[in-house]
């Protein structure tokens, strides 16, 4: 009996996309680590601050403005200005996409590299006061070999891009990341400021037992969602399936990942497109949940083949374990 000794030798996030960078050999310049680590200082930037939002917030009842009598900024609105600043200053890109931001910034000639980073500072900013998990979406291109860095460079499909990931800010901080070879999750140690890896190639199970759907706008649903949702509410046989839904998609996501299941955010009646953004919600996630060996479908489309027109559009989302999306896809294709 006894416990194992606690490891000597820590592999951070930084180690990890080293060595596969060593790996890969020529090819690789050491930038998207170098971008990588730009990243990794947003969100542990980004964590400190949400936890400190809390305290604010619980005594902050006074207004918006704190001791010095500056305004408080908004935490989403915050969290943009540190990933802009910081993915800038790395040197390392050329176009930046922000939820938050109308317009994408091209990055000025001094600081230019040649990735595109496309991103959700904070999602889920509606559970903040809640204390419910929110987390950090995004997405990386490399700039076309041609380009200088335009907006054409990140309207590409979601198979194009060669880095994805997000962090979630809970109970722990933990950063989920995909280079294009497998899902790979790292957990923030407090104490070092690092991300040591605590859960290497994250598989999705091929089937799970929870679906993951916000039924309150069940009455604009259109019916292959219904009848899908009716056929694991009330199975022929076995169990039905648990519902999880927490409202922020980094959360929804993580859960699947590991847990296996489906979350599904359709569009209906309402919804033309649906709620989530293609671009820095919809690709990254269906871009991780691949590399995990599940499937991320519009419900008549693979979301990583979709053309973006608009770098704000919008689209369905369905994703998770292999069987329960194939699932989904029967009722699709056989429910008019
Ligand atoms: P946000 O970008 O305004 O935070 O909205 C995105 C969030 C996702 O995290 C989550 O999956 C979804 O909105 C929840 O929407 P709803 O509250 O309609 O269920
Ligand atoms: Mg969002």
């Amino acid at each position: 009996s006894g416990q194992e000794p606690p490891s000597t030798d820590l592999i951070t996030l930084t180690r990890h996309v080293l060595s596969d960078q060593l790996r890969l050999g020529s090819a690789a310049t050491g930038d998207l680590t170098l971008l990588l680590n730009a990243i990794q200082l947003t969100s542990k930037f980004i964590a400190t601050n949400v936890r400190k939002a809390r305290l604010i917030n619980l005594v902050g009842l006074a207004g918006e403005t704190n001791v010095q009598g500056e305004e408080q900024k908004k935490l989403d609105v915050l969290s943009n200005d540190i990933m802009v600043n910081a993915l800038r200053a790395s040197g390392k890109t050329a176009v930046l996409v922000s939820e938050e931001l109308e317009e994408a910034i091209v990055v000025e000639d001094l600081y230019k590299g040649k990735y595109c980073v496309v991103f959700d500072p904070l999602d889920g900013s509606s559970n903040i006061d809640a204390g419910v998990n929110i987390g950090t979406i995004f997405g990386i291109y490399r700039i076309r070999p041609d380009s200088d860095g335009t907006i054409d460079d990140v309207l590409r499909p979601g198979s194009e891009m060669v880095a994805a990931g997000y962090t979630m800010y809970g109970s722990s901080c933990n950063l989920v990341l995909s280079t294009g070879q497998g899902v790979n999750g790292y957990t923030l140690d407090a104490a070092l400021g690092e991300f040591i890896l605590t859960h290497p190639s994250i598989t999705i199970p091929s089937r799970g037992k929870i679906y993951s759907f916000n039924e309150g706008n069940a009455m604009y649903f259109h019916p292959p969602v219904h009848a899908y949702l009716k056929s694991i509410k009330y199975p022929a046989s076995g169990k039905p399936y648990s519902a999880r839904y927490i409202g922020s998609m980094v959360a929804d996501v993580h859960r699947t990942l590991l847990y296996g299941g489906i979350f599904g955010y359709p569009n209906d009646k309402k919804s033309k497109s649906g709620k989530l953004r293609l671009l820095y919600e919809a690709f990254p996630m269906a871009f991780l949940t691949e590399q995990a060996g599940g499937i991320a479908t519009t419900g008549t489309q693979r979301i990583l083949d979709i053309v973006p027109k608009d770098i704000h559009e919008r689209c369905p989302v369905f994703l998770g374990s292999r069987d329960d999306v194939q699932e989904l896809l029967k009722f699709y294709k056989d429910v008019p």
